[in-house]
C-alpha cells in the first residue's frame, strides 16, 4: 500500500511507531474523526432536516447560534468525552470550561474545539469547517478553574480541522508536519490524499475583509496598499485576493497553494482584542500553519506564544506563507 492510500487508522499506527505517539491520542483523533464525519453528515442534510437557520439561543459571545452550531457542539463533547485522558473541554459554544474528571492528573488532557468554524456560511451552502486542539498538562492543576486551562499554543501535542466542502478533509498536526485525509464515502475511511502539506514562503495571494479598510492600523494599510497596486507598485507584482467567511477554509487553501490571511485587531475591535478567538481558532490553526513551513503572527509575537488570560480571548490573526508574514512582522516594527 502507498502512503498515499493510508487510512486514518494506519497513519496513526505508523506515527506510533515513528514518533511514539501516546495510543490516548490516536483514541481521541479517531473520535473526533468520527465526530466530524457525523457532523459532515449533518451539515449536508441540513435542508432536509429542518437544521439550517438560527438556534433560540446566543452564545457567551454574544452570537445568535445557529441550530448546526449546537448539533456540531453535542457531537465534539459526546465524542471527546470518550477517551479517559480527557480532563477537561472548551467549547467556543459553551460558556464556561467543562470539567470531564474532578482531579485531573498530569499527562491528562485538555481539549479546545470551534465545532463549526463559518456557520454563517452555512444558509448559503457554502464550506465550514471544525477547528481542535489538544494541550497534556504537565502537572496535575491544583484547582480545576478557569485559570487551569488557560495554556499558550506553544503546548500543544495536537491540532487541526475538519473542512465540510464539497469533500470532507481532516488536516491535522502531531507536531511532526502536516496530514491531510479525504473522506471516501464510498469506504467510509479517511485516506491520506495530502500528506506532508508545505505552504509556499512566497504568495501574490492575500485573504482579509476589506470592509473593515477604514479601521486597520498603519502596517495593515501599507501592506495591503502596496498590494493593490499590482505590477505598478512597489511589489511589481499583481496580487489576488479572496475571502470565503471562513477560516478554515481560507487556512485549507493557504495548506494547499499558499496565501495570506488577516483578520488584524484594528480601530473597531481593539476592546475585545480582535474578532478571532487564540484557544480554539488562532492557536490551533497556528500550530498547523508553522508545521507547515508557514508562520503565525500577532504582527508582534507569534500566535503560538500569547498567553490567555480568559478563556474566550479574541487575537490578531495574520498567518500563511512565511516572507509575507515576515513583511508585516517588518511593518509593524517600522512603524513604531
Ligand atoms: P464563527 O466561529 O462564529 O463562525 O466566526 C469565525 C469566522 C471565521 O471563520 C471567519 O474568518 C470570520 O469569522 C469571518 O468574519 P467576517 O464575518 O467579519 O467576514
Ligand atoms: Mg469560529
Amino acid at each position: 500500500m502507498t502512503e498515499r492510500q493510508m487510512t486514518l487508522r494506519q497513519f496513526l499506527l505508523s506515527s506510533r511507531r515513528a514518533f511514539q505517539l501516546d495510543k490516548d491520542l490516536i483514541f481521541l483523533l479517531e473520535d473526533i474523526a468520527t465526530a466530524c464525519r457525523i457532523i459532515s453528515n449533518h451539515v449536508r442534510s441540513g435542508a432536509f432536516n429542518d437544521n439550517l437557520g438560527a438556534a433560540d439561543a446566543t452564545n457567551v459571545q454574544g452570537e445568535t447560534q445557529k441550530k448546526l452550531d449546537v448539533i456540531a457542539n453535542d457531537e465534539f463533547m459526546r465524542h471527546c468525552a470518550n477517551c479517559g485522558r480527557v480532563a477537561a473541554l472548551v467549547s467556543e459554544e459553551v460558556d464556561e470550561v467543562y470539567w470531564l474528571k474532578a482531579q485531573p492528573a498530569a499527562g491528562d488532557y485538555l481539549v479546545y474545539f470551534d465545532p463549526l468554524d463559518g456557520s454563517s456560511n452555512l444558509d448559503v451552502n457554502l464550506t465550514v469547517g471544525s477547528i481542535f486542539s489538544v494541550i497534556e498538562l504537565d502537572s496535575a492543576p491544583t484547582r480545576t478553574d478557569e485559570a487551569a486551562v488557560l495554556r499558550s499554543g506553544r503546548k500543544q501535542i495536537c491540532a487541526g480541522y475538519s473542512i465540510y466542502g464539497p469533500s470532507t478533509a481532516l488536516v491535522f498536526t502531531t507536531g511532526h508536519g502536516v496530514s491531510g485525509f479525504t473522506h471516501q464515502q464510498t469506504t467510509g475511511e479517511f485516506r491520506l490524499t495530502y500528506p506532508d502539506m508545505q505552504i509556499p514562503r512566497d504568495t501574490r495571494e492575500f485573504a482579509i475583509n476589506a470592509s473593515r479598510l477604514r479601521y486597520w492600523d498603519a502596517p495593515i494599510r501599507r501592506y495591503i496598499d502596496e498590494a493593490l497596486q499590482g505590477e505598478d507598485g512597489p511589489r511589481g507584482q499583481y496580487h489576488n485576493m479572496r475571502w470565503t467567511g471562513s477560516m478554515v477554509a481560507d487556512i485549507h487553501r493557504i495548506l494547499t497553494r499558499g496565501g495570506l490571511f488577516l483578520y488584524p485587531v484594528d480601530r473597531e475591535n481593539q476592546e475585545t482584542g480582535g474578532r478571532l478567538r487564540l484557544l480554539y481558532e488562532a492557536s490551533p490553526l497556528g500550530f498547523v500553519v508553522e508545521q507547515a513551513g508557514g508562520k503565525a503572527s500577532t504582527g508582534r509575537t507569534p500566535i503560538v506564544d500569547v498567553v490567555p488570560t480568559r478563556l474566550h480571548e479574541r487575537v490578531s490573526v495574520i498567518m500563511g506563507s512565511a516572507h509575507e508574514v515576515e513583511r508585516i512582522e517588518r511593518y509593524f516594527e517600522e512603524a513604531t
